[in-house]
C-alpha cells in the first residue's frame, strides 16, 4: 500500500515536472521569435512622411527667396544686398527667371544652382563676420554680382 502511494506519487511528481518543463518549453518559443531587435531597428529605418517632414523643418531656417532673373537681358539678383546675423540660419530659396544661374559665394563654399523656370532651395548657417561676394558665373561680367554681410 505504502509502496503503490509512491509509485502513484512519483508519477503525479514527475507528470507534473513533464507539464511545467513543456510549459516553459511553450513560453519560451514566443519570446525567442519576439526578442531579435529587428523591429526596433526597422521602426528608426522607416519614418513617416510626418516625421521626416517634421526633421525637414527643423533642418530649415528663416526663408529668403533671391530671384536670379534675366529679363531682357538684364542679369541680377533680386535682392542684390543681403544683410545676416552671425549665427542665423538661412534657408534660401533661389530662382532663375529662364536661365541656368548660379548662387556662388566663393569664400563660404556656396555654389547653388537653379535651371531656368525652376527654383532650388538650401539652408546655410552664417557664422564668420565679413562682407561676401556673391555672383553668377556665366553672368558676373555682364553684372550679375550681389553682396552678402554678415555682422
Ligand atoms: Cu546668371
Amino acid at each position: 500500500m505504502r509502496k503503490k502511494f509512491f509509485i502513484l506519487t512519483g508519477f503525479i511528481l514527475a507528470s507534473m515536472i513533464a507539464c511545467s518543463s513543456s510549459d516553459a518549453v511553450i513560453n519560451n518559443t514566443p519570446d525567442e521569435i519576439k526578442s531579435p531587435p529587428a523591429p526596433t531597428r526597422v521602426k528608426e529605418d522607416l519614418k513617416t512622411e510626418k516625421e521626416l517632414s517634421a526633421k525637414a523643418s527643423a533642418d530649415r531656417g528663416k526663408l529668403i527667396e533671391v530671384k536670379m532673373l534675366d529679363g531682357n537681358e538684364n542679369y541680377l539678383y533680386e535682392p542684390a544686398d543681403l544683410i545676416f546675423s552671425v549665427g542665423e540660419k538661412i534657408t534660401f530659396k533661389i530662382y532663375a527667371e529662364t536661365e541656368f544661374h548660379t548662387f556662388t559665394i566663393d569664400e563660404l563654399d556656396i555654389y547653388e544652382t537653379a535651371d531656368g523656370g525652376e527654383s532650388y532651395e538650401f539652408t546655410v548657417t552664417f557664422e564668420t563676420p565679413g562682407t561676401y561676394k556673391l555672383y553668377c558665373v556665366p553672368h558676373e561680367t555682364l553684372g550679375m554680382i550681389g553682396e552678402v554681410t554678415v555682422q
